[in-house]
């Protein structure tokens, strides 16, 4: 596989500068030849995280390049404060600050401008999922990124597969559920170009704790996760990361 396997902790709006501290020394041990290790604090956290080793990134940017927004952080500052990465339509982005596709498409290409690799969130709700909706939002959530900036824009990026009714809930999508969706993101991709699809990393996210990753990780088009909750204690984080090699 030539896909490199990665582990994303995001902490939302917790964590705290002691935090930075544990995190960082319970996962120095960690290979990152194997695994790809990545911490999301909150923003204002940016710098601890980075002047502690760790691979760093943000949960979201402005989709400005800079100006008066007040309250906004633009992706440029970020990149120069060390970030490799930014989260784009987090679905609590998207439900509680009521981000459109279409708003989500315009941070990913701002990040991309300023050289931060967005992980593109997508993922149902539950009534969604009910009605048999999963594949028809997911589609629609990716293609607007390719609709507005081309398939080639995908190759640095990383797409994380949410399902809205597993996040924080200790509901988790069995590996076999995640599993489809996974393949039918990749399909979908492929049937733009297939290197790209083959290359992009897709994480899953939602519930993942040190007792279900591997499982869910052992699946083919799994590349990793993108992790709350569990994100938030080190024992915990270290064994996910470990399970993703
Ligand atoms: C989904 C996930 C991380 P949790 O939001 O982005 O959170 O693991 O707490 O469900």
């Amino acid at each position: 596989l030539s896909r490199k396997p990665m582990v994303a902790g995001n902490w939302k709006m917790n964590g705290s500068l002691e935090l930075v501290q544990n995190i960082a020394s319970t996962i120095k041990s960690i290979n990152n030849d194997d695994v790809e290790v990545v911490v999301i604090p909150p923003t204002v956290l940016l710098s601890n995280v980075v002047a502690s080793g760790v691979k760093a990134g943000v949960q979201t940017v402005s989709e400005h390049p800079l100006g008066a927004y007040t309250g906004e952080v633009q992706a440029s500052l970020v990149k120069a404060l060390g970030a490799t990465y930014t989260l784009v339509g987090h679905s609590e982005r998207r439900s509680i600050y009521g981000e459109s596709n279409e708003d989500v498409a315009n941070k990913f290409e701002q990040a991309q401008t300023d050289k931060l690799i967005p992980i593109l969130c997508v993922g149902e709700t539950e009534s969604e999922r009910e009605q048999g909706q999963t594949e028809n939002v997911v589609a629609a959530q990716i293609k607007a990124v390719i609709d507005k900036l081309g398939i080639a824009s995908l190759n640095d990026s990383v797409i994380a597969y949410e399902p809205v009714w597993a996040i924080g809930t200790g509901k988790t999508a069995s590996p076999e559920q995640a599993q489809a969706v996974h393949k039918f993101i990749r399909d979908l991709v492929s049937s733009y170009d297939a290197e790209i699809s083959e290359s992009l990393q897709i994480l899953y996210g939602g519930s993942v704790n040190e007792s279900n990753s591997e499982l869910l990780f052992a699946q083919a088009d799994i590349d990793g996760g993108l992790i709350g909750g569990a994100s938030l204690k080190p024992e915990a984080f270290k064994i996910i990361c470990e399970s993703a090699k």
